[in-house]
């Protein structure tokens, strides 16, 4: 027996020994590896003002820790690692970057495109969503009479269009400066914003915002999102549209 193979297996028999002694140590060393730490740069992951089982039954705790922590987290990831070689994407306003992509280079259009969009996208929706979310009431309620045609037709509207998107995509509501309000799709993670607009609320129809709850059924969890929506959130969103200072 060489050496080296005899130490291989004095080295195995202390590890099974130890771990008869101290079984801990042992857990300890088998855990896996803590995730890396995403990307550090300009771009940062919004923590949510809830806890990830607040909008339960409608949206389960475990969708909430894939969709942020995993989702989320990874578009954040990809950002931070594309502004290292192009630092002016993280220090301009994001609806400005999003509103000028042709004005980048092909070799990062489209990762900008999917991932500052998917960034975009995600911070209004945790934004828009809470427990105890109220009800529609003062300007956005009266926008919404005027030009969505009242609560029920809107609600009607926005399941709709959402079901319609094929694949993956957004259903929005997106405002402009005077405050009309219009219900449109995006596919992928493309926003308004894209488009020189805004979105006051909207919401994601990709399978992993709901399939662990639904699997296929996106009607159902189109129609139970309304449970989670905070109207507050929504009213102040409105008035900031109005003013020219809602950034994403
Ligand atoms: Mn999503």
């Amino acid at each position: 027996m060489s050496p080296l193979s005899r130490r291989t297996l004095m080295t195995a028999a202390a590890g099974m020994a130890a771990s008869a002694a101290a079984p801990r140590v042992v857990f300890a060393q088998a855990a896996p590896a803590p995730a890396p730490a995403a990307a550090t740069g300009p771009f940062v992951l919004p923590p949510l003002t809830y806890p990830t089982n607040a909008l339960e039954p409608h949206i389960d705790a475990r969708t909430m820790e894939i969709h942020h922590g995993k989702h989320h987290s990874t578009y954040v990831a990809n950002m931070n690692t594309v502004a290292k070689d192009n630092p002016q994407l993280g220090s301009q306003p994001i609806a400005t970057v999003l509103g000028n992509l042709n004005a980048l280079g092909d070799d990062i259009r489209t990762t900008v495109r999917n991932n500052l969009g998917g960034h975009a996208n995600h911070t209004m929706f945790w934004q828009i969503m809470g427990p105890d979310g109220g009800k529609p009431e003062g300007d956005v309620l009266a926008a919404i009479d005027r030009d969505l045609g009242g609560m029920e037709k809107f609600q009607a509207g926005f399941n709709a269009a959402g079901g319609r998107q094929f694949g993956s995509g957004w259903v929005f509501v997106v405002v402009d400066r005077s405050g009309k309000l219009a219900i449109e799709t995006r596919p992928n993670q493309d926003s308004p914003l894209m488009d020189g607009k805004r979105a006051l609320m909207g919401n994601d129809v990709w399978e992993h915002a709901y399939y662990l709850n639904y699997q296929n059924r996106r009607a159902d969890y189109l129609k139970a999102w309304w449970n989670t929506v905070n109207w507050k959130a929504i009213s102040e969103r409105y008035a900031a549209a109005k003013a020219g200072t809602l950034g994403v």
